[in-house]
């Protein structure tokens, strides 16, 4: 009954967004698993994912619990009248203070690395999408995804009743990380630690969210306790 394949990552292949290659060998040394899966119940779909860390992973681990403290925030902004998109965009901020926190950057602020992009070379997707009783729920887009958040799949303001995914990632991805590594803000970045963090893949936190009268419920954490 699960309404999509599972992606199952471990190490880099955490990062990888939507794999279709497999290992037959598992890893000498295991560092994060990723695991993206859902079910089909009465024709509607979930769409969840969680990322475990290796238990010596300390860097790792710290911002698997930076992102997950900042998925729970922009879990809370969902209510009626909240537009998707600022939550979107609380995503890129939230990011930003997390690369800086977990010493990633240095010497840039928050606003400059949303502005310059780099935010958007850890984060490329967009923070979520409708779901119904498909995983990916025809968002009837009223309006084309905003300039800063071209993959963005909704850009409606929610409604009671809409029920949405709200899925942050930070990924370590060489082809877009790469280029901004090499670039002229490369100067701001620790090498050394994105370099090691490279084999742990990325990490993506994914609960399903109803917009209730007066804010949401949060499908997702009920169930799980
Ligand atoms: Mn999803």
């Amino acid at each position: 009954e699960a309404p999509y394949h599972s992606i199952i990552g471990v190490n880099e292949h955490a990062g990888t967004l939507h794999y279709q290659f497999y290992d037959t060998q598992a890893p000498e040394r295991p560092r994060s698993l990723l695991i993206d899966a859902g079910v089909r119940f009465r024709g509607y779909c979930s769409d969840i994912t969680r990322t475990t860390p290796a238990p010596d992973e300390r860097r790792f681990s710290a911002l698997v619990q930076g992102l997950e403290q900042l998925q729970n925030r922009l879990c809370e902004m969902v209510a009626p009248g909240v537009e998707y998109a600022a939550i979107h965009r609380k995503t890129h901020q939230g990011i930003a203070a997390l690369l800086s926190a977990a010493g990633l950057v240095s010497g840039l602020d928050d606003e400059a690395l949303v502005e310059q992009g780099v935010t958007r070379a850890f984060f490329p997707h967009g923070i979520g999408h409708f779901l119904g009783i498909q995983v990916h729920d025809v968002a009837g887009k009223l309006e084309p995804s905003p300039a800063d958040a071209p993959f963005l799949r909704l850009t409606r303001t929610l409604e009671e009743g809409m029920v949405v995914t709200i899925e942050p990632g930070l990924y370590i991805i060489s082809s877009l990380l790469d280029p901004v590594l090499n670039g002229p803000l490369g100067k701001h970045f620790d090498h050394e630690v994105i370099d090691d963090l490279r084999g742990c893949g990325g990490i993506r936190i994914e609960d399903n969210v109803v917009v209730t009268s007066d804010g949401a419920r949060n499908l997702t954490r009920e169930m799980s306790g």
